[in-house]
């Protein structure tokens, strides 16, 4: 066999894609980029790290046809060598995530409140990349747990890296960055046994939050339906903690940032949650992906809540715990502009895994509070970036390389890649008299300055490792949650509740939670106690007794959902003898509606875009039945149709179903309501909401 031959038995070749070292656009950072593999072109021979061009890409150098492979194969020791060290750590929370890049657009300048360089002119436009997470699970674990999400965004702006990480959720579960590692470690798998896998239900987490009083606002919110959202392009944003901002004349106004998805906010229910992990693990990636890719951009409008110290010492609790939010009732989200994501990473490692995420990158205009939670955090992203990127110089990544001029005299470090030139690394320095390049100065006039007063928003003071007074009411929020709720929301956190409880294994733990409710809401503890066959265990003393605080219909999502079908899916089940016309006319009236329109039949090859196994109801917002008679008499026998009609009925879904189709609903056990129609104008118009008020035939409400 001669050599050639050897290269032929491997494999074809496809026409192979090779990689090559290029410059960025716009000349500042270097990106690798994936180029065809047109073998007229230089750059497509596949070459080593060395540039050396590889001649068999198939087999490795033996010492012949049956003999061991050589130690001096450089092509396979380099291949294998790289290969080996691909993986990274992973972030320790918030490990699992999807982003993409977009531009933010400042639609109302506020100048009189920050000199924030997105904020000074409406139409200004500054680049983004925003990175949506769960928090407990793995890199590789489900998109679709109860679980709180991650919502980071980084602002390129013209003076430096912004960076807002905020999460799904307006306030956290501890008040103190000195309980974040207990907190991380109760919720992840627990230590001896290595799960559950990306989720609280568990013994070790509801042992934690039940022994800390402080976590009962945010339990109230992650057992909403807020962790369970149908999309990440439907949720909420928060920045949570108070900052400031801070204006040109060195004024401060106290800001809690928001953002508001313009699809609308819009949740699954738990039984649906739980099925899309089974259908799809990469649901939440995948939906924000394809609508990038199909054009349809997700945007958020970016809120800002502006207050004064005044304001702050009025209320009746701290704007400085981050365990409270501020009603917006009380002090309105005024929005200033819009995020709009726009193109998906060109690759997920070198974007979405590499990007890094610092609550202290901010720029001129935005300052600190005292928030104790915070300051914490400010230690935390930058030192962890270290371990899990490797060094010291990761903003040079071009995901994390700011967008402006960066220059100083840091020099040296792991992988660095900048080539600084001259003598000059120190300052003061007077090279330049001497004719060199002597190096950037600092800039006292447009250089970022910390808001003077050094309480920074609190009262500085003896060193104490103490909270201030109005910290310890722990459920006046978390009551005036529970109760702007709308009594189906209500049902579902009782749900919530008996179902992670009921995960539980300790008695005690289950006992001492419901406790801590009954010093929310006597109707809240009663139902969980309820669901869970428990006796009402006494009321747990309270450090503050709750008050009671207006509610707030902001905190509901049913009272804000956005009747539409736009960025919706309609599920379209259909089979071998269904009209082409009828599929035709249903994609039309979706689309013509913002919708889009996935086809399901019992085989692909029907030209479906789903076969109907692999293509469970929960995936759409609503499902449309297409079929003639036969198809549906063939379907009454196989599983996956009746469920799909089941499912779509018990996750409150609008159901449009052809005449045909009549046998299959009874079959699954659907009951008339407003939300079970014919295939026409009606069905669009019930796709673009959930039926809640059926609930109660479907789901025994504890
Ligand atoms: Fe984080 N958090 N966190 N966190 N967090 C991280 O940083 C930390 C907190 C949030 O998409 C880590 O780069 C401490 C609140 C998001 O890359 C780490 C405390 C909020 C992301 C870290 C908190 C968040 C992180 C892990 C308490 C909402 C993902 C990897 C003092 C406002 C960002 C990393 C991304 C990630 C520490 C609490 C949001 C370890 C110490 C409150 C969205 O640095």
């Amino acid at each position: 066999m001669t050599n050639d031959d050897n290269a032929k038995s491997g494999a074809e070749d496809t026409g192979g894609r090779s990689f090559a070292f290029e410059t960025g656009s716009g000349g500042e950072t270097h990106q690798r980029v994936a180029k065809g593999g047109d073998h007229a072109d230089e750059d497509a021979h596949l070459t080593t790290n060395q540039g050396v061009r590889i001649s068999d890409n198939q087999n490795s150098l033996k010492s012949g046809a049956r003999g061991p492979v050589l130690l001096e194969d450089f092509v396979l020791r380099e291949k294998l060598f790289h290969f080996d060290h691909e993986r990274i750590p992973e972030r320790i929370v918030h490990a699992r995530g999807s982003g993409a890049h977009g531009t933010f657009t400042c639609t109302r300048a506020v100048p009189e409140l920050t000199r924030a360089a997105p904020l000074q002119a409406a139409g200004k436009e500054t680049p983004v990349f925003a990175r949506f997470s769960t928090v407990a699970g793995n890199r590789g674990s489900v998109d679709t747990p109860r679980d709180v999400r991650g919502f980071a965004v980084k602002f390129y702006t013209d003076e430096g890296n912004w960076d807002l990480v905020g999460n799904n959720c307006p306030v956290f579960f501890i008040q103190d960055a000195m309980k974040f590692p207990d907190l991380v470690h109760a919720v992840k798998m627990e230590a001896d046994r290595g799960y559950p896998q990306a989720t609280a239900a568990h013994d070790t987490f509801w042992d934690f939050v039940s022994l800390m009083p402080e976590s009962t606002n945010m339990l109230l919110w992650a057992m909403s339906d807020r962790t369970i959202p149908r999309s990440l392009r439907m949720m909420e944003g928060f920045g949570v903690h108070t900052f400031r901002l801070v204006n040109a004349e060195g004024k401060s106004t106290f800001c809690k940032f928001h953002w508001k998805p313009v699809l609308g906010m819009q949740s699954t229910v738990w039984d649906e949650a739980a099925k899309l992990q089974g259908a799809d693990n990469d649901y939440h990636r995948r939906d924000l992906y394809e609508a990038i890719d199909r054009g349809d951009f997700p945007a958020w409008d970016l809120g800002l809540q502006t207050f004064d110290e005044e304001f702050a010492a009025a209320q009746p609790y701290d704007v400085l715990d981050a365990t409270k939010i501020i009603p917006e009732e009380d002090c309105p989200v005024q929005i200033v502009g819009r995020m709009e994501l726009n193109r998906n990473p060109a690759n997920f490692f070198a974007e979405t895994e590499q990007v890094a995420f610092c609550p202290a990158n901010v720029i001129p205009g935005i300052d600190f509070t005292a928030d104790p939670l915070l300051h914490g955090r400010l230690f935390s992203y930058l030192d962890t970036q270290l371990k899990r990127l490797g060094t010291t110089n990761f903003h040079q990544i071009p995901i994390n390389a700011p967008r402006c001029p960066m220059r100083n005299f840091q020099r040296d470090g792991h992988m660095q890649m900048m080539v600084p030139e001259g003598r000059a690394n120190y300052e003061p320095n007077s090279l330049a008299m001497g004719g060199e390049d002597g190096g950037p100065r600092e800039c006292p006039e447009t250089g970022y300055t910390s808001f003077a007063p050094r309480d920074i928003g609190g009262e500085a003071g003896d060193s104490l490792r103490i909270r201030a007074e109005l910290f310890a009411d722990h459920f006046s929020q978390a009551r005036q949650f529970y109760r702007s709720q709308t009594p189906s929301e209500q049902a579902h956190i009782v749900g919530a509740f008996v179902f992670e409880l009921s995960k539980v294994e300790l008695v005690h733990i289950r006992t001492r939670m419901v406790s801590r409710l009954r010093n929310v809401d006597e109707d809240l503890a009663r139902r969980v106690a309820e669901g869970l066959a428990l006796d009402l265990p006494p009321a747990a003393p309270a450090a503050r007794p709750p008050i009671d605080m207006r509610p707030s219909d902001a905190l509901s999502i049913q009272k804000n959902m956005r009747r539409t079908l736009e960025g919706r899916v309609v599920g379209v089940l259909f089979g071998e003898n269904t009209e082409q016309d009828l599929l035709d006319e249903l994609q039309d009236m979706i689309e013509d509606a913002g919708g889009s329109a996935h086809f399901v039949a019992p085989k692909v090859g029907l030209g479906a875009d789903g076969q109907l196994a692999g293509s469970p109801s929960a995936k759409f917002d609503a499902i449309a039945l297409a079929l003639t008679e036969e198809d549906t008499a063939k379907l009454l026998k196989e599983g996956a149709a009746v469920q799909f009609v089941m499912d779509a009925f018990g996750h409150l879904k609008a159901i449009g179903a052809s005449a045909g189709s009549l046998a299959l609903l009874d079959k699954a056990g659907v009951e008339a309501d407003d939300g079970v129609t014919g295939l026409d104008a009606a069905f669009i118009e019930a796709a673009t909401r959930r039926f809640f008020d059926r609930e109660p035939k479907v789901r025994m409400l504890v």
